[in-house]
């Protein structure tokens, strides 16, 4: 049996929709589809890895998606501060198991997070 293509492999082949921001050679950006803040977008590699810890492997990728990650912030202009956010594992509550860095801002965020 063939695995079926995880989820964001399918936005980056075009065959799912998502509404994307920006993107790279190496990365792409889209909003999240249930935000979570008044900006909340999804940075991610192109490379199908599982968390941004296995990005690591390939530093040139992962600087990448910080990178877009910082360049989206400003240009939404989150002056004020943003957050970035990786979960990994199912106790952090990751859900998409392909490498993604969540852009949060736009409002106060609390600290503890839930
Ligand atoms: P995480 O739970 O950290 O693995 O984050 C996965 C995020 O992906 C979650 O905030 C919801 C988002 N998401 C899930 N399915 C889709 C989708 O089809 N399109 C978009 N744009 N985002 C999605």
């Amino acid at each position: 049996m063939i695995a079926p293509m995880c989820l964001f492999c399918r936005i980056l082949e075009g065959e799912m929709a998502a509404d994307v921001v920006r993107e790279t050679g190496l990365s792409l950006a889209f909003r999240d589809i249930n935000p979570q803040a008044p900006t909340h977008i999804l940075v991610i590699p192109r490379r199908h890895v599982a968390n941004l810890f296995e990005l690591a492997e390939y530093a040139g990728e992962l600087a990448d998606v910080v990178a877009l990650a910082g360049s989206i912030a400003e240009e939404e202009e989150l002056d004020k501060g943003y957050r970035l956010v990786a979960n990994t594992g199912s106790q952090a509550g990751q859900s998409v198991y392909h490498a993604h860095l969540h852009l949060l801002g736009g409002r106060d965020l609390g600290w503890p997070p839930g």
